[in-house]
């Protein structure tokens, strides 16, 4: 048995403002488990000398959240560079945090892009669509409707805002938490739930997970079950882009624990010498399931500071401010664009649901840690920034929300009458046969048969 004794700072990474909590083990004798079992549900085998260190969660279950060791830099206080900057000298990005909306709900800044009224509307409308339907999905699944779901809760500005401020004809290569980039692409919901319900209007033929969504017609490349997958394709598809000499680019998202991955630096290591034009995004939400962002190298420096090794900007942005990261995007794929390649762009965000509906989050975080986050509610801030502007107001949203409501249960009851998760129709048995080999193998052929196909 050991002891977990919390130390303020890592001495090894004792430089680091990111070092947020990280942890000592000591062995301890009989009677000494009590604070233990209710601290830490996961205690590897340890060696005693306290020489080896595990980083952990700031805070656990029935402790109080605290994220006050959190080094946030103010709103508008991080420069703007041209978009042809020589990445070295750029680094401080990397370490900062570009934020446009200020506490007040100002714009403010060099990043504060000049953006109309109604584009921020549109966004707002967006991200509301997007926590709406959402919470239907969820408690669909939780009724049985549904085998699985994933929210994006707390993270809507992340998608929503970046597919804004690309073309339609940028590729986007998603991970499982970005259906807000089909929203904002404009597809419809009941073909979205379709997929979900695995009916006979699926356009996946029940062949995924929900929520693994591929939309080929929206340029939305297909969710993979193997997270980081999505960066190496993202890069293979800009690197295409470049050579036949388009000035599209390709996003892509994955998340702080996905960017421990061999496909992250895959991704990054050809992206920076292919010079692809490729918007590169780790969304950090503090958590990999129940593995806090510290695993995965959040305690010892940022996410976007990988981008300093590869010799690409690396630019960390408020994830919760949908102006800040329209800029940020805008900036990278303007950058792109002009042949300057990618740029890799760590949102810090605070994923505020359960991993999934297969997720309990309230066994590994202090339950109100969602609340507590001080980058606040992305829809909220939007939301406020408008009303400080005088092109909104607590009446409209109101009106908004149950205008959304009524149309996502309205396409609901659409998407069932192609059929239940439970009662079909789903697509023909054959199906699962096609789509694969353009000449079918002699096994295949066999199998089918035998069902009859
Ligand atoms: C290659 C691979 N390893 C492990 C898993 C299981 N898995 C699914 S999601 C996940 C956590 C990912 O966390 P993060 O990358 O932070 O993304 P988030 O869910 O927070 O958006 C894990 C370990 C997987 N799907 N694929
Ligand atoms: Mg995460």
């Amino acid at each position: 048995m050991y002891q977990i004794e919390a130390i303020d700072r890592n001495p090894i990474f004792h430089d680091s403002p990111y070092n947020q909590g990280v942890y000592r083990f000591h062995p301890i004798g009989k009677g000494c488990g009590a604070s233990m079992k209710t601290a830490r549900r996961f205690v590897p085998p340890t060696p005693p000398h306290g020489r080896f260190q595990l980083p952990d969660a700031p805070r656990r279950p029935g402790e109080r959240p605290d994220f006050s060791a959190l080094k946030l830099q103010p709103a508008g206080a991080a420069n703007k560079p041209a978009i042809d900057v020589d990445p070295m000298d750029i680094h401080d990005l990397a370490f900062g945090l570009i934020r446009v909306l200020d506490d007040e709900g100002q714009a403010v800044g060099p990043w504060a892009a000049k953006l109309s009224v109604d584009t921020l509307r549109q966004g707002l409308r967006l991200m509301t669509l997007l926590r709406i339907y959402d919470e239907r999905m969820n408690a669909l699944q939780r009724q049985g409707k549904l085998s699985f779901y994933m929210k994006a809760a707390g993270e809507e500005a992340v998608a929503i805002a970046q597919t804004m401020a690309l073309r339609a004809s940028d590729m986007i290569f998603p991970s499982y938490r970005q259906q807000g980039a089909l929203i904002a692409r404009g597809r419809e919901l009941v073909d979205m739930m379709c997929h979900c319900l695995s009916n006979a209007r699926d356009n996946l033929k029940g062949r995924q997970l929900p929520i693994h969504y591929s939309w080929k017609e929206g340029n939305f490349f297909g969710v993979s079950g193997n997270v980081a997958t999505q960066f190496c394709q993202a890069v293979g598809w800009a690197m295409a882009a470049a050579y036949k000499d388009t000035d599209d680019v390709a996003i892509s998202w994955l998340g702080d624990g996905s960017s421990a991955t061999l496909d992250f630096h895959h991704a990054m290591t050809f992206a920076a010498n292919y010079n692809a034009p490729v918007i590169l995004n780790v969304v950090n939400n503090q958590w990999a399931i129940s593995s806090h962002q510290n695993i995965a190298g959040g305690a010892r420096t940022t996410f976007a500071a990988r981008a300093i090794g590869y010799g690409i900007p690396g630019l960390r942005v408020d994830g919760n401010d949908f102006l800040a990261l329209y800029a940020a995007t805008e900036w990278a794929a303007a950058r792109a664009r002009a042949g300057h390649g990618p740029t890799l762009i760590e949102a810090f965000t605070y994923r505020a649901g359960d991993h999934s509906t297969s997720d309990d989050a309230s066994r590994y975080r202090p339950k109100d840690e969602a609340a507590a986050w001080p980058l606040g509610d992305p829809l909220k801030r939007l939301k406020d920034h408008l009303i400080g502007r005088g092109a909104w107001s607590e009446e409209d949203h109101l009106r908004l929300e149950s205008e959304l409501k009524e149309s996502v249960a309205k396409a609901y009851k659409e998407a069932i009458s192609y059929g239940t998760l439970h009662e079909g129709p789903w697509s023909p048995v054959k199906t699962m046969f096609e789509d694969v080999y353009e000449d079918m193998p002699r096994h295949l052929r066999r199998q089918r048969q035998a069902h009859g196909v």
